[in-house]
């Protein structure tokens, strides 16, 4: 199908727990939009091909060891390094669908338990940032994400970690600010087809109005 001029495109983040499925349906989301005549392009965090990628890339592979603060901000850095692109492609007309993003960046950083690494701290390098139109959590008990298949091997893939992410990630909604306002939360414990019409219908909608001009531009 022929894509339409747009006004611009939208900005979709696809957020979860490692298991709840993301990869697959983002696929799906940037499948079906594509299908309906949108201009989509996919992009994912960490990105690893980037040199700060790389460095991320070899920390959560346990081949190099550095300090929370410092692996944060490199995440955050890494989003930096996109943050163009990312602003140049919306106006554009491109809709971007976004495989994890600065809530990955806030909660997972959170969730070490560092006395000296808030919530509040995490989100701070990240603020400015292309702010997303609509954020999709693909909600998923860490008991049932482990029986999925397991977790591999990399630094995060551990039960109680990925409970502590979870609890994060869900009292985003609490805390009144433009993390809950952009997040709906999807039940990832469904069926494949089951979660990709839940995510077509809080998406679908939003990527129209933001397409044909009824919703503000981009935000930070
Ligand atoms: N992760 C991801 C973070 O800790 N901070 C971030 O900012 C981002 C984007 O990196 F465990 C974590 C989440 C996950 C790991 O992600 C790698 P993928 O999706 O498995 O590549």
């Amino acid at each position: 199908q022929q894509a339409r001029p747009v006004s611009r495109g939208a900005f979709i983040v696809v957020e979860g727990l490692d298991r709840a499925g993301k990869t697959t349906q983002v696929k799906r989301l940037c499948d079906s939009l594509y299908a309906q005549g949108h201009n989509v392009k996919m992009i994912r965090f960490p990105d690893r091909t980037t040199p700060v990628g790389k460095m991320i890339d070899g920390y959560l592979q346990s081949k190099a060891q550095l300090d929370d603060h410092s692996i944060h901000l490199l995440f955050s850095a890494n989003r930096w390094e996109k943050a163009a692109w990312i602003k140049g492609q919306i106006s554009q007309g491109y809709t971007i669908i976004c495989d994890r993003y600065y809530y990955s960046g806030m909660v997972y950083s959170a969730a070490k338990q560092n006395p000296a690494l808030s919530l509040g701290w995490a989100r701070s390098p990240d603020v400015g940032l292309p702010r997303p139109d609509r954020m999709i959590f693909l909600d998923l008990d860490a008991k049932e994400a482990e029986a999925r298949g397991g977790y591999g091997e990399e630094k995060y893939e551990k039960r109680s970690m990925q409970e502590r992410v979870r609890e994060l990630f869900l009292g985003l909604l609490l805390k009144g600010e433009e993390e809950s306002t952009d997040m709906v939360v999807v039940d990832a414990g469904q069926s494949v087809e089951h979660v990709a019409h839940a995510i077509w219908k809080e998406t679908s909608g939003v990527v129209q109005s933001v397409e044909s001009g009824s919703r503000k531009q981009i935000g930070t």
